[in-house]
């Protein structure tokens, strides 16, 4: 794992929540993206050392409206940035770690990703995102 790229925070209405982000803790928006492969709408916020990832869901059917529905809005996945994502799923596999996708799939940002079951990871979802 070369460093945590990003921290996704799911959100039931983006633009509602934006200006939280930009005005009152002033952090920059980076940009805002439609991830189909995911149904998730995404806006980008520079944190200084990680961005932040709001999700907010474009569907019924995205993995963020039933976070939503079971959980509410808060912390989704942490995203660790590799090189090398392929290889990286099979050590882990090999390690017994559950993953969620058999191939890296489109992501936000340009990016390949892979999601790692909570289940083989205590708890937490993480993703493994892999940019060129
Ligand atoms: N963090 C921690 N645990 C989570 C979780 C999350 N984000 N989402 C679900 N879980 C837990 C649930 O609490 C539940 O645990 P219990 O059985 O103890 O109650 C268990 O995982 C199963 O959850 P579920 O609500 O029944 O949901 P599913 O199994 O249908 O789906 C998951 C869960 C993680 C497999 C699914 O959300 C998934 O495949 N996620 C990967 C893709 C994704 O999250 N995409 C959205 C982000 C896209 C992006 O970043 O662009």
């Amino acid at each position: 794992m070369k460093k945590v790229d990003h921290i996704g925070i799911a959100v039931r209405d983006l633009n509602a929540v934006l200006p939280y982000y930009t005005e009152t803790l002033g952090l920059p928006l980076m940009k805002i993206e439609e991830v189909e492969s995911q149904n998730v709408r995404v806006a980008f916020i520079d944190a200084g050392n990680v961005k932040l990832e709001l999700l907010e869901p474009m569907a019924e059917e995205s993995a963020i409206f039933k976070f939503l529905e079971k959980k509410g809005e808060g912390i989704h996945h942490i995203a660790f940035g590799v090189v090398g994502i392929e290889e990286r799923m099979e050590e882990l596999r090999e390690k017994g770690v559950q993953l969620l996708n058999d191939k890296p799939k489109p992501g936000a940002g340009g990016a390949m990703v892979a999601f790692l079951h909570p289940k083989s990871s205590n708890g937490v979802l993480y993703e493994l995102c892999e940019k060129e």
